[in-house]
């Protein structure tokens, strides 16, 4: 990619997480703060000319740049079954318990199903399937049938209320997650949510979570990988990166974009133990995390509740530091 093609993926970058800062306000019902000039994006304002191609690069989304002034709201993914035109569209009914060939669309602008999709994470399309209750998350990748269907196979053990996301990018479009609701009939009972904790534990493997959740800020979140306690240092390229991670917030499962910091192959990132993400999330509260990882061959899940914002209430009238932190967005990568 030359040059200008990355600063104005990295101006693209900044504009997203501001954008979502300015959003809090609105959700907290406070009066958004003025934009604030920052280090980083001040810096970054001055130092490269191809600064204002960033509200370009940002089209579609309203004009909320380092120099706007109207701070939209922006709605995390997942949430809607239709957006931008674009509609999720469930054309089989699950059973509990049944091994089940589910089929979907996606349909266009234009009404009709998509075809066209773009590779993202080594997919066109990916299916997280959980329960409403967020005790169970399944990672699915469908294939095309033709006439823009897509079939998975997929078991879904006890009755109750699933939301499936389908996370994609059309051809020439933006990425997009869009959620619908599986309703598979039985009595069932839902599961409390799972009390928060920062140690997962599957089998013989044992992931640590490190890092903070804090509403509208940069989160890292460094995952260590054990395996019969001892660090895993040859994890494997899962999706193209040496994990991948959702995070879902409890109460109405929006869909988090959660970013890997690093890939295999780029000189800095190892094979584990750690596995670092950035994320933001929207809201104070609690959040689940999936944290998928491939070792010995096989993709494991390991799976947190975290709680956000516990213990650190956001100085909303404070000059807004979190672009002082050096946090390196250049490898344009803001899907996950
Ligand atoms: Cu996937």
């Amino acid at each position: 990619m030359n040059t200008a093609g990355k600063v104005g993926l990295y101006a693209l970058g900044l504009a997203v997480v501001f954008g979502g800062s300015l959003g809090l306000g609105s959700v907290l019902g406070e009066p958004a703060p003025a934009p604030q000039p920052t280090g980083h994006a001040a810096a970054h304002a001055t130092a490269s000319p191809a600064a204002p191609a960033a509200s370009a690069a940002h089209g579609g989304h309203g004009d909320h740049g380092a120099a706007g002034t109207t701070a939209r709201l922006h709605t995390p993914g997942g949430l809607q079954v239709s957006e931008k035109g674009y509609t999720l569209n469930p054309l089989t009914t699950v059973k509990a318990g049944e091994p089940t060939d589910f089929r979907f669309t996606i349909t266009g602008p234009d009404g009709e199903p998509v075809t066209g999709y773009q590779v993202l994470h080594e997919k066109k399309l990916h299916l997280i399937v959980v329960s409403r209750d967020l005790a169970t998350f399944q990672h699915l990748h469908p294939e095309q049938t033709g006439d823009g269907v897509w079939s998975v196979e997929i078991t879904l053990d006890d009755p109750g209320a699933y939301r499936a996301f389908a996370d994609f990018a059309p051809a020439g479009g933006d990425p997009l997650t869009l959620g619908a609701d599986l309703l598979v009939a039985g009595d069932y009972e839902p599961k409390a949510l799972p009390e928060v904790s920062r140690t997962a534990k599957l089998g013989d493997y044992t992931v640590t979570l490190t890092g903070d959740l804090v509403p509208g800020r940069d989160g890292k979140l460094t995952l260590s990988v054990r395996k019969d306690g001892r660090p895993v240092t040859d994890l494997q390229p899962y999706l193209g990166a040496y994990g991948h991670l959702v995070a879902l917030r409890a109460g109405d499962l929006a869909y988090l974009h959660v970013h890997p910091d690093g890939e295999p192959g780029d000189g800095r990132t190892t094979s584990g133990p750690e596995i670092t993400f950035h994320t933001t999330v929207p809201s104070a509260g609690n959040y689940r995390l999936f944290l998928d990882f491939k070792h010995d061959g096989k993709v494991r899940t390991a799976d947190f509740t975290v709680e956000a914002g516990a213990g650190q209430p956001r100085p909303t009238a404070a000059p807004d530091d979190h672009s002082a932190q050096g946090h390196d967005h250049g490898h344009g990568d803001h899907k996950h």
